[in-house]
């Protein structure tokens, strides 16, 4: 009887473990520079895998971005950040443990919520809730997504998007000034102040970490190409062990 009890208790606290279908993710960090393509790299890739027309739910890939878990500022830090002297380009600019909570959650199978980034008032946006549902894949991607070794450690798979400084920051400049709310002496300030140095410290050095770097970023559809064949054959084994496992499964669930 105990040793029956002890059985059905672990096979439940598992399944709670896998979600309630039984989905382990596999989970992709995507780094690089500031404007290198990550966001774009990350969008090819689900496009690729017919995943943006799907419904949330029905989604077998996700993407999360890093600028999700910015930490909250005070009111002197966003009175800073509005003169553009907010260092949003270093590591402590981040909530770490939420980072790392919500992964291992995600990982786990959970279903998780995260809030979207509003680059304009430098807050989230508790109004815009995005639902995270237990999928196969899921990208995450940011400027320091390995910069925490915690972190780091959490990725099945390491991409690093290398795009050269020159571009990326030809890109960054219309994109904080058309989309960002930003005007061109503190796009430029905050650059040559904050995100140039922090690029250098913080996330160029974690590109060794990468498990495969993509020059050009999205440009770069021959990496892309290989990347999403990876993920369908990630997938496709999935699905084959699964079937492998119910069908071996069967005979101890039948009564005795
Ligand atoms: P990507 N960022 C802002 O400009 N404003 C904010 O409120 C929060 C972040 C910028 C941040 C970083 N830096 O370089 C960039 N600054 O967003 C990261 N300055 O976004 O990886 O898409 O370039
Ligand atoms: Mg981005």
């Amino acid at each position: 009887f105990l040793w029956t009890r002890t059985m059905s208790d672990t096979k439940s606290s598992l399944s709670k473990m896998n979600g309630a279908d039984g989905k382990t993710p596999f989970l992709i960090g995507v780094s690089g520079g500031t404007a290198s393509g990550k966001s774009t790299v990350c969008k090819r890739i689900m496009e690729k895998l017919g995943q943006v027309e799907m419904d949330q739910k029905q989604r077998q890939v996700v993407c999360i971005s890093q600028d999700s878990f910015y930490r909250e500022l005070t009111t002197s830090e966003i009175a800073k950040a509005e003169k553009g002297q907010f260092n949003f380009d270093h590591p402590d600019a981040f909530n770490e443990t939420l980072i790392y909570d919500t992964l291992t959650d995600i990982k786990a199978g959970k279903m998780v919520q995260i809030p979207t980034y509003d680059y304009r008032h430098h807050s989230l946006r508790k109004d815009e809730i995005l639902t995270i549902y237990p999928a196969d894949v899921v990208l995450f991607e940011g400027i320091l997504v390995f910069y925490f070794p915690e972190v780091r450690n959490l990725f099945h798979m390491k991409l690093f998007v290398d795009t050269d400084s020159d571009t990326r920051l030809a890109r960054r400049v219309p994109r904080d000034i058309n989309e960002r709310g930003r005007d061109l002496d503190q796009v430029l300030n905050q650059y040559m102040n904050f995100v140039k140095p922090a690029f250098d410290e913080f996330c160029s050095p974690t590109k060794k970490f990468a498990d495969v770097i993509i020059p050009r970023g999205a440009d770069n559809s021959v990496a892309i190409e290989l990347i999403v064949q990876h993920i369908r054959d990630i997938l496709e084994n999935r699905r084959n062990s699964e079937e492998r496992n119910s069908v071996s499964r069967k005979p101890l669930e039948t009564p005795q």
